[in-house]
């Protein structure tokens, strides 16, 4: 086992990573840049080193700080987080060259699952169902024309560069095929300097299904059921739950078999999610991320499992601690995140916290960096807590969110909570009768967003 990890991030998630390291008795390292000298993480783990200014590219981005953080330190492996390093192939490997380990899957695996016409050929082979479309990438106008009249319109057309929703234009006919193939190339070629897209049949009212999956990368793997994470605005999630409340035992069995038989086949190692939309009882795969979720906790609720602890275990080539038959769900844990945001408009709004108080009580988490006097940078992420509930059934978690919410003292900066009280007031968000476009209509009918 390692003694001392280096973790290459900042804010709730450095925090919970210190956590996970200080119960397995191993020595946590921070990293930070020169805005974030006082921060939570900085404090909590056992040592810090400064690796740049306040810009993420000069410090949580850069690669030789990090490095050099490593060896300075004698880390002999680091916890990338979410976000910033945590899926760039080029460090994976680089990591790697250094002798560190690398708390994760390979640097193959990521950038297989990176292309996302190569996850997607790889998941189809290995028998996880897919959305219809084009056979890998569409050079050319008259290629795609011929693929859209094949599965016919309304079709989705997306940047095999890109993901998370970036990159992706819609054709609703013929018509606007031409259009929406230009548009979508050269955003590509823009965005990420690879114009490749694939066109898919589009789904017009799914839900986002996420199967949590775990490889020890020996050849064995579980799944941790699904996560419902549909409630998004922009591509950003803003609620999470687990189970999905449109999922049955069956189904959870049926795709979660699935998904770790495929992660097993490929020898794949670590936290991994494989989203799918969900329409109609069928489950159709878009992306496979390979990173630890913002919303792990829910999952983590439910199983009872601390997946950061398994992660920093199979990285030092030790089994997981649970099998299949081990994992029994229990309950129903649901997740908001808090934002630093001034509604209605989502207005990044950083600034001094003059008084936080976290709520508590039976079932309820809460992950967050803040502390009374503390001042948010505006260089970063505004996520600034995670409030994780989880109760014996859906009512009771949904009782507890707002009992919870009720606690919660955020002063001095405007958050998105009063949007939680708002949802939860919703006869679809207590019916759990929500597609990926609930949240935006409903922002729109509100006259927000
Ligand atoms: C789609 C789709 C409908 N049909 N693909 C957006 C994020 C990216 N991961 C995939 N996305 C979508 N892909 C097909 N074939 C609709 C979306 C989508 C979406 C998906 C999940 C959650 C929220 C969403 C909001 C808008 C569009």
């Amino acid at each position: 086992m390692f003694d001392k990890i280096l973790i290459a991030n900042r804010g709730e998630i450095a925090l919970r990573v210190v956590r996970a390291c200080r119960e397995m008795g191993i020595a946590s390292v921070a990293v930070h840049s020169t805005a974030d000298a006082d921060a939570m993480h900085v404090r909590m783990a056992d040592e810090a080193i400064c690796i740049g200014p306040a810009p993420s590219v000069e410090s949580y981005l850069s690669v030789p700080a990090i490095i050099s953080a490593c060896e300075i330190s004698g880390a002999s492996a680091i916890h990338p987080g979410y976000g910033f390093l945590s899926e760039n192939a080029s460090f994976v490997q680089i990591v790697e060259d250094h002798g560190i380990t690398f708390i994760g899957p390979s640097a193959e695996h990521i950038r297989l699952m990176g292309d996302k016409i190569t996850a997607k050929d790889t998941m189809k082979a290995l028998g996880v169902p897919c959305v219809p479309g084009s056979d890998g990438g569409v050079p050319d106008l008259d290629t795609a024309r011929q693929v859209a009249a094949g599965i016919g319109y309304p079709v989705i057309i997306k940047a095999t560069a890109g993901g998370g929703g970036r990159g992706m234009k819609l054709a609703r006919s013929a018509a606007e095929l031409e259009n929406a193939f230009r548009t979508a190339r050269a955003e590509a070629r823009s965005a990420f300097g690879n114009d490749e897209v694939y066109i898919e049949k589009y789904l017009s009212r799914p839900r986002h299904i996420e199967i949590q999956v775990f490889g020890d990368g020996q050849g064995k793997a579980v799944h941790l059921g699904e996560r419902d994470c549909s409630l998004q605005r922009r591509h950003q999630k803003v609620l999470e739950e687990a189970p999905g409340p449109a999922i049955d035992a069956e189904t959870r069995a049926r795709i979660g078999a699935i998904c770790a038989d495929a992660v097993a086949r490929i020898g794949y190692r670590g936290a991994g999610t494989i989203e799918f939309l969900y329409e109609d009882g069928e489950f159709f795969f878009i992306e496979m991320n390979t990173r630890l979720q913002v919303e792990h906790p829910v999952t983590e609720a439910i199983f009872g499992v601390d997946l950061v602890r398994e992660q920093i275990r199979v990285a030092a080539g030790q089994p997981l601690s649970f099998s299949q038959d081990d994992l029994q769900l229990n309950g129903h844990a649901i997740e908001v995140r808090i934002n630093a945001e001034r509604l209605p408009n989502f207005a990044p709004c950083p600034g001094l916290v003059n008084t936080f108080h976290a709520p508590g009580g039976l079932g309820v988490r809460m992950d967050s960096a803040l502390y009374g006097g503390y001042r948010i940078p505006p260089y970063y992420d505004s996520l600034i807590a995670k409030l994780i509930v989880h109760g014996r059934d859906r009512p009771e978690a949904l009782a507890r969110l707002r009992r919870a919410l009720g606690e919660l003292i955020i002063d001095g900066i405007d958050t998105t909570v009063p949007l939680f009280f708002d949802l939860l007031a919703e006869e679809a968000i207590q019916r759990g009768d929500y597609t990926i476009h609930w949240l935006e209509n409903h922002l729109a009918r509100r006259g927000e967003g």
